[in-house]
């Protein structure tokens, strides 16, 4: 067994994992991947019970993917169920286990603004994925090839401007969504109460402007994406967006956030 696959003792190994009912949820070991992130803390915030399985970042992750058809985290599985891996499919069948507390708007046009800006944080040319390959094209660039596998696994075919334009055009979107909800008295990114957006927004952030180690454990070099990438944007991460996912992660989780 190598470092890079040592299983942590809050993880189950995948050979144990395929052998059980109940949830699965596979996640990134030692590392906040934002999409597990917010995939954890639904089930939790929910309350819903799952066995956490261990998939090791950048790895092919062989077992996994001959259990799942997937490598990469999260992977939710629910009984004999077809295994979950996008950001949409897990938060309806985490609404579909426990309804309460309801992380998708009742009300039509708010739950399809909820699930646009989702789409636009989660969603393939969104913020983390956008945010993602700059990194990658920053490190290409400074001679690093720690991530050119992730690279190709996660390639859109974008450019590092077009990628850059990207995270700034979304940041900027959400700032102007949330400065509305506070002179509309609301300290949500939607309505009034805690939606699922607010928790994609918290998980993701964490490439901008990285949680204090209090609040969310993550190893040094995840704490150097958002120095690493802002030099690149057009303008610092927005002062009301951090104190937004902050304020929610205090309020709705058990802190801090482990990986
Ligand atoms: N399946 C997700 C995306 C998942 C994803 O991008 N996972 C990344 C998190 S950074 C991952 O597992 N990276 C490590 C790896 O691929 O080994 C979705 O499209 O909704």
């Amino acid at each position: 067994m190598t470092a890079s696959t040592f299983v942590p003792p809050a993880y189950v190994p995948v050979a144990e994992a395929r052998n059980l009912t109940g949830l699965r949820l596979v996640l990134s070991a030692g590392v906040p991947g934002p999409w597990g992130v917010a995939a954890k803390a639904m089930f939790d915030i929910k309350g819903i019970p799952y066995t956490p399985v261990a998939q090791f970042a950048a790895q092919p992750n062989e077992e996994l993917l001959e259990w799942t058809g997937h490598n990469n985290a999260p992977i939710v599985v629910l009984d004999d169920e077809r295994a979950r891996t996008g950001w949409a499919e897990i938060l309806f069948l985490a609404e579909r286990l426990e309804p309460e507390p309801a992380l998708i708007p009742a009300s039509p046009e708010q739950r399809a603004l909820m699930l646009g800006l989702s789409h636009e944080i989660c969603g393939e040319q969104g913020f983390g994925w956008s945010a993602r390959l700059l990194l990658f094209a920053i490190q290409e660039e400074a001679g690093q090839t720690a991530y050119t596998s992730l690279k190709n696994r996660y390639s859109s075919g974008d450019s590092v401007e077009q990628c850059a334009a990207r995270v700034d055009a979304i940041v900027g979107m959400l700032e102007r969504q949330m400065e509305r909800q506070a002179t509309a008295g609301s300290d949500y990114l939607i309505g009034d109460s805690l939606t699922a957006l607010d928790i994609y927004w918290m998980a993701f952030s964490n490439m901008l402007v990285a949680m204090e180690p209090d609040a969310c454990e993550m190893p040094d070099f995840y704490r150097q994406i958002g120095p690493t990438l802002l030099p690149r944007l057009s303008a610092p991460a927005p002062a009301i967006l951090i104190e937004q996912r902050d304020r929610i992660a205090r309020r709705h989780l058990k802190l801090p956030l482990g990986c």
